[in-house]
């Protein structure tokens, strides 16, 4: 029996265990790019916890032919009227794809492809998504509690956030008459 080994990472209730799990914390002071109305930005505290994201990293980034395994957390919110939200990147070898499944609470996976064309997938704890190459994704919370959603991309996938950063998705998702809705960002 001695040569079995327990795994080296597990993922029991809500938290991923182990040595090799990375944790960021973005607040709404790392935000300030992302969100469109920057008025409300300002009046939102920079020390509010919007998401949190626990990666199981088993190979070093960048290596070709590898899995990672993560798990986002986000918070319920809103900046003005748009949902609490991640930055949403490209892959930095763009064609890699990536898988998305609900685990708990509502929100919205929201994609963008290279034509920047914008449309969104609903998440619900079991629901899954299929995130093709070339194409931007962002995922917002738009219950009244936590959301969150697991993910496994390549470990030499990377990420581009500068694309984002720079000209955002070319919809962004509001809530108005109390329901998500994506219009067209000014
Ligand atoms: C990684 C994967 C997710 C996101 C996480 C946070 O490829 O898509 O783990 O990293 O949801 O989003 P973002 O846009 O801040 O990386
Ligand atoms: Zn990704």
């Amino acid at each position: 029996m001695n040569n079995i080994l327990l795994p080296v990472a597990g993922f029991s209730g809500r938290q991923l265990t182990g040595n090799k799990i990375n944790k960021t914390v973005r607040k709404i002071g790392d935000l300030k790019t992302i969100f469109s109305d920057q008025a409300a930005y300002g009046d939102t505290s920079p020390d509010k916890i919007v998401y949190e994201v626990e990666s199981y990293l088993p190979v070093k980034e960048g290596t070709t032919g590898g899995l990672f395994f993560g798990i986002t957390f986000i918070q319920p919110g809103k900046v003005g009227d748009e949902y609490f939200m991640t930055k949403g990147h490209f892959h930095k070898i763009a064609d890699r794809a990536e898988f998305y499944w609900g685990i708990e609470g509502e929100g919205m996976l929201i994609l963008m492809d290279k034509y920047r064309k914008t449309w969104a997938e609903k998440m619900y704890p079991g629901s899954l998504h299929y995130i093709d190459g070339y194409t931007a994704h962002r995922t917002a919370n738009t219950g009244a509690s936590v959301l969150s959603f697991g993910a496994c991309w390549p470990s030499d996938a990377g990420h581009d956030y500068d694309s984002i950063s720079q000209r955002g998705f070319s919809k962004i998702l509001v809530q108005e008459n109390g329901q998500p809705i994506l219009i067209d960002r000014k």
